[in-house]
């Protein structure tokens, strides 16, 4: 069902300084910035590798307002791994091969994600305390 890890997201409370971090740090590239006012946050991707099955990013989330996912989660928690995304070939596929194992998705139909991928959240509850994603990526 997975075809690589899409990509890792990261709650940060400020995205320019981390954004510089993993620059100067790691030598990463940022390949993309987004407001998604849908999903509450701003974001940059950080492309990481290419590998047979796509490739592979940081995504780096700053929440617009503490009322959000990432908001609530930092505040509780602090900065840290908010998620995992896993690259899927067909999301609503994978969503309803999921749902059918008993695994609650957040997401009833899927949303807009970076880069023009469309996403799906399952509950952290129902996967050992990891909020997963599916991200299928747009054909060229
Ligand atoms: N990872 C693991 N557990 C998490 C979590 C996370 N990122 N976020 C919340 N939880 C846990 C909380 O710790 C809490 O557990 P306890 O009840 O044991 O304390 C429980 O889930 C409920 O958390 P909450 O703070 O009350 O938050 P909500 O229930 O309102 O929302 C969730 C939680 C997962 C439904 C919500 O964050 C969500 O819908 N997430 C999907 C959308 C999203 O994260 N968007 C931002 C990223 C966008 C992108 O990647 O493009
Ligand atoms: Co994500």
């Amino acid at each position: 069902m997975f075809q690589r890890i899409d990509h890792v997201g990261i709650a940060c409370h400020n995205l320019e300084e981390k954004i510089e971090f993993y620059e100067s740090t790691f030598g990463l590239v940022v390949v993309s910035r987004e407001v998604n006012e849908e999903q509450g946050v701003r974001e940059a991707m950080l492309h990481v590798a290419d590998g047979d099955g796509g490739a592979s990013y940081i995504q780096l989330l700053e929440p617009l307002h503490p009322d959000t996912a990432v908001g609530k989660y930092l505040s509780k928690r602090g900065e840290g791994v908010h998620h995992i995304g896993y690259g899927v070939a067909d999301v609503a596929k994978a969503m309803a091969d999921i749902a059918a194992k008993g695994v609650r998705l957040i997401d009833e139909r899927p949303r807009h994600g970076s880069m023009g991928a469309s996403i799906a959240f399952l509950h952290p509850k129902d996967v050992g305390g990891v909020l997963t994603e599916l991200v299928e990526t747009p054909r060229h």
